[in-house]
């Protein structure tokens, strides 16, 4: 089977990094060995960097545009794409990333409401190039912020409203319901019912790779 890249998406405190956690037990259990984690923005040495000045760039006398901030995420992600992902792909390595391109396109399309830019720039940067599959963390935004505000101090998107990341969740849910590669799953749950799930859409989808 080729190696496939699977990717983990969900507003902050969605629960990405549990469902990471047993996404890579599952793959290991199937018998997938040669396996590698990314995160975005990051993963490489320029996206990490890029990754520090879109999460806490804090300079009043020379604020980050939002125009700025959808290019930042797409210049870290065509690291990120062509310098590890691609690569580890042909090499038959397996790639789990946490966020993608769904996240610009609802952060940056849906929560600043740049959807006409992002799908632009998404062709330019990526073609055709997209996740064999994408799970879907839906959380309510006031839990997921809750969950971040008690991890401590808020990055610079964090302290967005309430607003931006209902757009950004209302962005997401109809951006995965058009997409086939895509499965939903809803984590409002308690954390055990929602890797139980994970764990059902990896196995199915693995069968369905097999066949
Ligand atoms: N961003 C963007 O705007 N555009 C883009 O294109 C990309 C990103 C790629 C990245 O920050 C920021 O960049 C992010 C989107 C934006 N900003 N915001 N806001 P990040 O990578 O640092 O943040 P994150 O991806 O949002 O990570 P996170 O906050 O750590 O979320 P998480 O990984 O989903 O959460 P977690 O660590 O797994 O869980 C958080 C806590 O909740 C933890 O204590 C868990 O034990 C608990 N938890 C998890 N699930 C449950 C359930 N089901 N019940 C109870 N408690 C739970």
């Amino acid at each position: 089977m080729k190696a496939k890249y699977i990717v983990v998406e969900g507003l902050e405190g969605a629960g990405k990094t549990s469902a990471i956690d047993i996404l890579s037990q599952t793959l290991s259990r199937l018998g997938v060995n040669q396996l590698k984690c990314v995160r975005e923005p990051g993963g490489t040495p320029l996206a990490e960097s890029i990754r520090q000045l879109v999460k806490h760039h804090q300079d009043p006398t020379d604020p980050m545009t939002e125009m700025s901030e959808c290019l930042l995420m797409y210049a870290a992600r065509s690291q990120l794409v062509n310098n590890v992902i691609r690569p580890q792909l042909a090499e038959g390595i397996w790639v789990i990333g946490d966020r993608h391109d769904l996240s610009s396109r609802a952060y940056q399309g849906g929560g600043r409401q740049l959807s006409g830019m992002v799908d632009n720039i998404s062709t330019l940067v990526l073609g055709d190039f997209k996740p064999d599959l994408t799970v879907y963390l839906d959380i309510e935004p006031s839990v997921g912020l809750q969950r971040a505000q008690a991890r401590g101090q808020l990055d610079r998107i964090e302290q967005e409203s309430l607003a931006f990341f209902e757009r950004t969740r209302d962005r997401y849910v109809t951006l995965v319901e058009a997409d086939p590669q895509a499965v939903f799953i809803d984590a409002n749950q308690p954390l055990k019912e929602v890797q139980q799930q994970v764990i059902k859409v990896v196995e199915q989808q693995f069968e369905q790779w097999q066949c």
